[in-house]
């Protein structure tokens, strides 16, 4: 048994950076990790043409000045194997991974009410007794895979995006299938259409998407980055998203065609994702968002040649950006090769997997290697797998089986000093994840503190707060249009999954200042006891 100040699960951003504060405060803090290597999803998520969707100088860790200095950035959006090189960098230049315990699973966690403490339990049968657990288990880290009919006879390679094997995976001389189009299958597209001898996209929504515009990022645009950075964070930490650079403030529809035509048009050749912050009122107003949607279509349709397989691409049930669209590198263009066919699984469905192939309503496609690039069970999968127990035995999967309750996105109820880092109820994917990241690791980090220097031993979420957080969660989305839409957003990714809107749709910027406002107000919506509950109720009884 290890007794620990803290225990954090998962070595991605989230579990790093958590480490590097907490230890530099003088705990004594492990980190425990499932996989054999670190950066959570871009340690697995290696499939072709693997990239981030947000700008390299914005999704980089800000808590070092030295480190924003002497990273030098190869490409505007960098690429998985360059990200995790990063990740890497990091773990070496601040001497963190004495302290990651890799190929460890938490199979439990389970509070001692008496003590305080957390028991935590590993699929080896490691002990762990701790204050504090964090858990750094990432949004998108519970890979979701379909399972077809006749799928173990299929003689072929299944693979899994999120999932991919480290050894080398060839196309060459291949029939490739990608069933999914969401980021995963829109980026590997023209990736694989390249190296294989036929591939066939087995579509069932298409998505939008907006091009990356990537660029070398040239010795000029890193000195000028370098040389303001602290404001270019500034502003991520002031903006919506956490994005550096000032969103529009203007509705779409207080402009003409032409202006409206010429901000778009900018926009489209330069901000990727950003595209969605074009006007304030995008994701506000179905009216304005039509605007977008209109010129994003028209631009769909200008890339591909195939009238008939235009048709069939360009997104029309939904409005832009309430399912998360994409930020592309030639995907629409690959439908234009020769070797490269859409198959309309909402037209077709597949049927099931045969030895040669898959067999969809239609025909059999006859394949030799099918991807699944089908995503996640978005926000909760991998927080509800490990049987985490807190007051009188509960199981976080059965107080959060009608959807997650947390207050402030950060703890609840009843799983005192329960920290969870980017959890439901949080910007988290709504936001440049790093941001959040940073924000909220340090949020625990002061609280962590504060605790100590006041004797504190639990800290435990009020169960008014939680409901009032929930039910705010809810209004907030209300009032956009994310609700107009199926999406990992509101669980409609996992049949039966409760469908309730995760994330706070707030923005960076306000939810930051509640943040704070709760720390000010003495961490108002918590509880901090200097004895545990349970001790002080046997003690008077
Ligand atoms: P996504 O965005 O959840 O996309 C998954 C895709 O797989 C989507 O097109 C799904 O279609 C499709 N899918 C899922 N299950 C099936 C089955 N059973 N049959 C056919 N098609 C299926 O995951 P990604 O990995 O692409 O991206 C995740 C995030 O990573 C992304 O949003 C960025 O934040 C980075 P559907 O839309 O459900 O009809």
């Amino acid at each position: 048994m290890k007794r620990l100040d803290a225990l954090i699960v998962g070595a991605g951003f989230a579990g790093l950076r958590a480490l590097y504060r907490l230890r530099g405060m003088g705990l004594d803090v492990r980190v425990i990790e499932v996989s054999d290597g670190i950066g959570g999803v871009w340690y697995h998520n290696g499939y072709p043409g693997a990239r981030c969707d947000v700008e390299s100088f914005d999704y980089s860790y800000s808590f070092s000045s030295e480190l924003e200095q002497e990273w030098r950035w190869s490409e505007r959006y960098a690429t998985q194997p360059e990200i995790l090189r990063y990740i890497n960098h990091v773990a070496d230049r601040f001497d963190l991974r004495r302290d990651i315990f890799l190929n460890t699973r938490m199979e439990s966690a389970d509070y001692d009410e008496a003590a305080a403490e957390w028991e935590v339990r590993t699929a080896d049968g490691d002990v762990f007794r701790v204050r504090y657990l964090l858990l750094c288990m990432g949004q998108l880290s519970a890979p979701k895979a379909p399972n077809f009919d006749g799928q173990d006879d299929f003689e072929g390679e299944i693979i899994h995006s999120a999932v991919w094997p480290k050894h080398d995976v060839t196309f060459e001389g291949k029939r490739v299938g990608i069933i999914g189009t969401g980021s995963s299958g829109m980026q590997m597209t023209p990736v694989i259409a390249k190296a294989a001898k036929h591939l066939t996209v087995f579509q069932r929504t298409p998505n939008f998407s907006v091009p990356a515009a990537n660029a070398p990022v040239s010795d000029e645009e890193d000195a000028k980055v370098k040389a303001t950075y602290a404001a270019r964070r500034q502003q991520a930490l002031n903006s919506p998203t956490g994005l550096g650079f000032k969103p529009n403030r203007q509705s779409a529809l207080d402009v003409d065609d032409a202006e409206r035509e010429k901000v778009y048009e900018a926009a489209y050749h330069r901000l990727g994702f950003g595209f969605a912050l074009s006007y304030h009122d995008i994701l506000l107003s179905k009216p304005a968002n039509d605007t977008a949607a209109e010129f994003l279509r028209r631009k769909i349709v200008e890339r591909i040649e195939d009238p008939k397989v235009r048709a069939k691409l360009v997104p029309s049930d939904h409005a832009f950006a309430a399912r998360r669209p994409s930020v592309d590198s030639g995907y629409f263009e690959a439908f234009n090769r020769d070797n490269v066919t859409l198959a309309d699984i909402r037209e077709h469905p597949i049927e099931a997997f045969e030895p040669a192939g898959l067999r969809t309503s239609e025909k059999l496609h006859e394949l030799d290697m099918v991807i699944f690039a089908t995503g996640f069970d978005a926000f909760t999968g991998a927080l509800l797998k490990p049987d985490i127990r807190g007051r009188d035995g509960q199981l976080l999967r059965d107080k959060w089986a009608a959807g997650p309750i947390t207050h402030l996105g950060v703890g609840t109820q009843g799983f005192p000093n329960l920290m969870i880092v980017v959890g439901p109820g949080s910007p988290s994917l709504l936001s440049n994840v790093m941001v959040s990241i940073e924000e909220q690791t340090d949020w625990f980090a002061d609280l962590i503190e504060k605790a100590n220097a006041d004797g504190i031993v639990e800290i435990e979420v009020d169960a008014k707060a939680e409901q009032a957080w929930v039910a705010h969660v809810n209004e907030r989305a209300q009032e956009t249009l994310y609700m107009t839409a199926a999406s990992y957003y509101n669980g409609a990714e996992v049949a039966g999954k409760p469908r309730v809107f995760m994330p706070y749709s707030g923005g960076i910027r306000n939810y930051r200042r509640i943040l704070e406002s709760c720390a000010k107000e003495g961490y108002s919506g918590f509880t901090l006891r200097r004895a545990p509950a349970a001790a002080k109720d046997r003690v008077e009884t």
